[in-house]
């Protein structure tokens, strides 16, 4: 079942003259309600009549996150005070929050893509929802609120902690669908696991996971572990939150929205637009949006686009998993390391649990890679050289995925921080110095 087939089915060519046309009506009306919009775009000699169609939308200056900082807290809104309904904030790791604002029908949209979502998941009318990603400042709870209410599901609006009230109502109210963050996903499923329910007593099935960097091995673990079918969904709350985009059935690519957030793939070093397909960093520019509007918001994302129709039916762009962010990337000893490329290896192998931290420091000018992660209980022991034996194997095989060698320390079962909400994964020591 499609949510709005007209939008997510459209034919390409329709949905890009769409796409301009809600382009060249965004463009207005930040020039006009915008002035930091306004002036960026007259230093580069563009007025609004310049932007006549999608192919004009390289003329457009890049925003940042720094923007969003800088114009702290309202600067970057395009609509007066009294049209703002909402707003919502993302902690940076500096200072001040990002603030994004919105209006009555920002809100509308934003229920709308997100019942897009939860429809593609399998979510109907019928089925009780339990929303574990925070409520507050943090788009996820009430982002995936509004999603499931707008479908017309029953929301258990839980929030995230409480680990044994949240397995004991999701027992006894018969939740079928679980959003919260992949890695309060494993917390949840070990808790219940350890719970006095029998798993047959629950009648979970979907999971609505994102908010992070999350790996097809984690994937598999979490259906395996909880029994579910376990969905990607994506978003930021500079764009609007979780419903940018999200996958269908066939769990072959992430879907955006893209009648309302038009995707671009740069070079994350020049900027310049890279071929379809292509890895590089994800900006969006939103074409309906009254309160924030943002035209070429440069995500920090590195992923990639890919046009094809999927079997499901829907024509929209596919978004291939999320690699990470630039500014996640870890670099050692002059060599690219992602977090998500850890977790891969981590998720293959059996005798470890995909809980895992990256500390990272630099001694006598060298940089070095610690990679903490716990051994499943079956495969925990105290003899020594069974230890050393799998520790050969994950430093072999994190050697050739990686191509540094890492110091690999595994730990006792259940012995690295859980998390309720996104996952720290990296401690990096040189920062600190
Ligand atoms: O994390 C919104 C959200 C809430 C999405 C709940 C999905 C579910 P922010 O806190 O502003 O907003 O963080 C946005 O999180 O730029 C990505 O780096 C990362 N992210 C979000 N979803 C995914 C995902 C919310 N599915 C930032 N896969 C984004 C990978 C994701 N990374």
């Amino acid at each position: 079942m499609i949510w709005n087939e007209t939008m997510e089915c459209m034919s390409r060519d329709d949905m890009r003259k769409l796409q301009g046309n809600r382009l060249v009506e965004s463009v207005k009306r930040v020039y006009n309600n915008c002035e930091p919009y306004r002036k960026r775009m007259q230093e580069k000699g563009l007025s609004p009549s310049d932007i006549r169609s999608l192919d004009d939308i390289v003329k457009l200056p890049f925003t940042s996150k720094k923007d969003l900082r800088d114009y702290y807290p309202f600067g970057l809104m395009s609509a007066p005070i009294s049209e703002i309904v909402r707003v919502h904030a993302s902690s940076g790791t500096t200072g001040k929050p990002i603030v994004a604002g919105y209006t009555r029908k920002d809100l509308e949209i934003w229920g709308e893509v997100g019942a897009r979502c939860f429809t593609a998941y399998g979510i109907r009318k019928q089925d009780v929802v339990q929303v574990s990603y925070g409520y507050g400042l943090f788009t996820g709870g009430l982002g995936a609120h509004s999603a499931v209410e707008t479908l017309g599901g029953t929301v258990v609006p839980m929030s995230s902690g409480n680990t044994e009230k949240q397995i004991m109502l999701m027992h006894d109210l018969g939740a079928v669908g679980l959003a919260c963050t992949p890695s309060y996903a494993l917390y949840l499923a070990d808790a219940l696991a350890d719970s006095p329910y029998p798993r047959e007593e629950f009648k979970l099935k979907i999971g609505a996971f994102g908010a992070e960097p999350w790996t097809e091995g984690m994937r598999k673990e979490l259906e395996e572990k909880l029994g579910i079918k376990a969905y990607d969904i994506y978003g930021l709350t500079e764009i609007i939150g979780p419903g940018v985009g999200h996958e269908c059935e066939f769990q072959n690519g992430t879907h955006l929205c893209e009648d309302h957030f038009y995707p671009e793939i740069v070079n994350p070093e020049t900027g310049e637009p890279v071929a379809p397909g292509e890895m590089g960093e994800l900006v969006f520019s939103t074409i309906t949006k009254e309160g924030m509007p943002l035209l070429r918001f440069r995500t920090r994302d590195l992923t990639s686009l890919h046009y094809e129709k999927c079997e499901c039916g829907r024509t929209s762009v596919r978004m291939g998993r999320i690699l990470g962010r630039c500014d996640d990337m870890l670099i050692i000893r002059g060599v690219n390391v992602f977090p998500s490329q850890v977790e891969s290896v981590i998720c293959e192998l059996p005798q470890l649990e995909p809980h895992y931290l990256l500390v990272v420091d630099r001694i006598n000018n060298l940089d070095t890679l610690e990679v903490h992660v716990e051994v499943n209980e079956a495969f925990y022991s105290d003899e020594v050289n069974k230890m050393l034996e799998i520790r050969k194997d994950v430093v072999h095989r994190l050697q050739s995925v990686l191509g540094i060698l890492p110091d690999v320390k595994l730990v006792e079962p259940r012995s690295i921080e859980r998390s309720q909400g996104k996952a720290k994964r990296v401690v990096d020591k040189r920062k600190l110095q």
